[in-house]
């Protein structure tokens, strides 16, 4: 039965009156307030109850989305009813519930193929994604490589969390070797991806990490990723505080690059990615201009 496998969301909600009642969740976040005919923050948010676990730092990641549409729409750099938020199947497939955008849920590993078709169906669109570890790195892994190596122009958010969170924590392609949980109960065996690094080799022209706990940093990057022409990825660490706690180990670890360095270096991205953990640098590793898949399909 279709219906039991997916859900549908594919609809402009029209913002009424009901939308603009403050979401009584922490995660609201206070409007901007900058005059009568500009959007608020509450523009976004949706009367959905929001189920994540209480602290999860998936509600940081919507506040920064928020804010991120927000000010683009107030500065007319993009136009709310030409962005389409798709989600996949995990935690963090909820946040399309808790926007007050256009939205598509995909099935588990599915968003991106629905991504590329509707920006080929229409190309003035501003496709984002929001993906898991899971979602793209273990079920959607061939769709996630074949979108950078043809450098559609969408932008992929990975709520990395590096385990399957919604079934319960178990291991995933990005968890780390030894790591412990029902599926793996004597500790991972293997070694885990590292997603920049497997990006940058397939050809993605966009490629940034941050931090969920960071709301201004993840909300710059989105804005940076979703200005970019081409396939935009960006790694956000987002630690599952129910099964696999990393606030702490990352809020010791992280830091932002020098903005000011150069980024159109795939050999300098590649060794910056691959720096051992003592430190976790965040910002854009990579950004080039390339032909994007669509322009090179309507030309
Ligand atoms: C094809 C398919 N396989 C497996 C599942 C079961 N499943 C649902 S959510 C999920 C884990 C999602 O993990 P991730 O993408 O990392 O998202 P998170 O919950 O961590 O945000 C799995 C395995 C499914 N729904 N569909
Ligand atoms: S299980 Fe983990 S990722 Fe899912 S809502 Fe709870 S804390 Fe967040
Ligand atoms: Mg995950």
């Amino acid at each position: 039965m279709p219906h039991l496998l997916t859900r549908w969301n594919w609809q402009r909600k029209l913002i009424t009156e009901h939308d603009l009642t403050p979401n009584p969740s922490p995660c609201q976040g206070e409007g901007l307030g900058r005059g009568p005919n500009e959007m608020e923050l509450q523009n976004l948010a949706t009367k959905a109850k929001i189920t994540w676990c209480p602290g999860c730092p998936n509600s940081q990641i919507l506040v920064s989305f928020r804010k991120a549409v927000t000010e683009l729409v107030n500065e007319n750099k993009i136009k709310l009813e030409n962005l389409v938020a798709f989600a996949g199947i995990g935690c963090h497939g909820k946040i399309s519930d808790y926007l007050n955008v256009n939205s598509f849920t995909s099935l588990h590993g599915r968003l991106i193929p629905a991504m590329t078709g509707a920006k080929c169906a229409n190309p003035q669109l501003s496709i984002v994604g929001f993906s898991g570890d899971g979602d793209s790195m273990d079920e959607g892994l061939e769709h996630l490589v074949h979108a950078a190596k043809r450098n559609s122009d969408i932008n992929l958010f990975i709520h990395d969390n590096r385990v399957f969170a919604l079934t319960t924590g178990q291991a995933d392609a990005l968890s780390p070797k030894g790591y412990k949980s029902k599926s793996t109960p004597f500790g991972s065996l293997e070694e885990p991806f590292n997603p920049l690094l497997l990006v940058l080799s397939a050809g993605a022209t966009f490629v940034a990490r941050t931090y969920a706990g960071d709301i201004e940093g993840t909300k710059k990057i989105m804005q940076a990723a979703i200005a970019h022409k081409g396939f935009s990825f960006v790694d956000i660490i987002q630690p599952c505080i129910t099964f696999f706690d990393t606030r702490d180990y990352f809020k010791e670890r992280v830091y932002w690059l020098d903005e000011n360095l150069t980024k159109n270096d795939l050999g300098a991205a590649i060794n910056k990615v691959q720096e051992k953990e003592e430190k976790v640098p965040l910002g854009i590793f990579y950004q080039v201009e390339k032909p994007t898949f669509e322009e090179e399909l309507y030309k």
